[in-house]
């Protein structure tokens, strides 16, 4: 890795990424809503993503929050069929690959921009959701709390779910536009201290997240097909870019490590 996104045969990815993990100490992964797609979670902007479809509308609305305040109706038409495609979800080779790096203390902590849970279904401990989760739900005006399996009753029972206590509006824990993300000095400090930075199914297109390579002090390895905005990455690191299917990558990246699991 001695340039930026210098071309290197696809056949030689694999193994040269299995030799950056084995010579490195201290691993971050950042990933995106591509890491899930094999686990039959749509992304954004990938071929088949939420943002593909003829909405009629800017599709980015859907999580806009004033949007979302105005009309909260427009977004839980989305969440209902979202909520859906996360019955049964397991996580991927990819998932179980981060995990077990971290149990075999090379990786250090995960930055999802995901809100699915897939990399703590895994086994993964250290996990910031900097755009929140769907497991808990509250109200914008009291702040009262639901988990999961109450906040689903509500959902699928009413147009807009509405509190109990105050009639407020009820929002899913999912950072949306406009709202600042979570535990973003953790990430950071996560991004400047590790010497090998994974960015995985992540088009890099939303900020803050898209901002944080830009702190890597090491190496950088993404590993996303499609839509990838290189334009926020730093230019003095080395940086390789894998456009490969993430599950079949680090299949062949784990023949050359060995990492038992699954
Ligand atoms: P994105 O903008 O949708 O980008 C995903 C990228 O992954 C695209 O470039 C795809 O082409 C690529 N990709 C998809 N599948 C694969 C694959 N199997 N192999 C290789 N590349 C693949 O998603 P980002 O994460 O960059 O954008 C941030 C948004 C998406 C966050 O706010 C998330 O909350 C949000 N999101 C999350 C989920 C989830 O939790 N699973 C699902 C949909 C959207």
């Amino acid at each position: 890795m001695e340039g930026c996104f210098e071309k290197i045969p696809n056949c030689n990815l694999a193994q040269i990424c299995a030799d950056e993990i084995k010579k490195a100490n201290n691993i971050v992964l950042l990933s995106g809503a591509g890491m899930s797609t094999n686990a039959g979670i749509p992304d954004f902007r990938g071929p088949n993503g939420i943002y593909r479809r003829q909405l009629g509308v800017n599709p980015e609305r859907i999580f806009d929050i004033d949007y979302f305040l105005e009309d909260p109706s427009f977004f839980y038409k989305f969440h209902r069929e979202f909520l859906q495609t996360l019955k049964n979800i397991k996580p991927t080779y990819a998932h179980k690959f981060f995990a077990a790096l971290e149990k075999n203390g090379k990786l250090k902590g995960i930055i999802t921009q995901n809100i699915d849970s897939l990399h703590q279904m895994a086994g993964s401990k250290n996990v910031m959701e900097i755009h929140g989760g769907i497991w808990k739900s509250f109200c914008i005006d009291c702040n009262k709390t639901w988990d999961y399996e109450e906040s689903m009753k509500l959902v699928f029972s009413q147009e807009v779910p509405r509190c109990d206590r105050c009639g407020g509006i009820i929002k899913p824990d999912i950072v949306f536009f406009g709202e600042m993300v979570k535990h973003l000095e953790e990430s950071q400090k996560l991004v400047k201290e590790c010497d090998l930075l994974f960015v995985v199914g992540s088009s890099l297109v939303v900020t803050p997240a898209a901002l944080l390579p830009r702190l890597a002090r090491g190496k950088i390895i993404i590993v996303n097909k499609g839509e990838t905005n290189k334009s926020y990455l730093p230019s003095n690191i080395p940086t390789l870019h894998v456009e490969q299917d993430i599950d079949e990558f680090f299949k062949a990246v784990n023949y050359h490590i060995g990492l038992d699991f699954e």
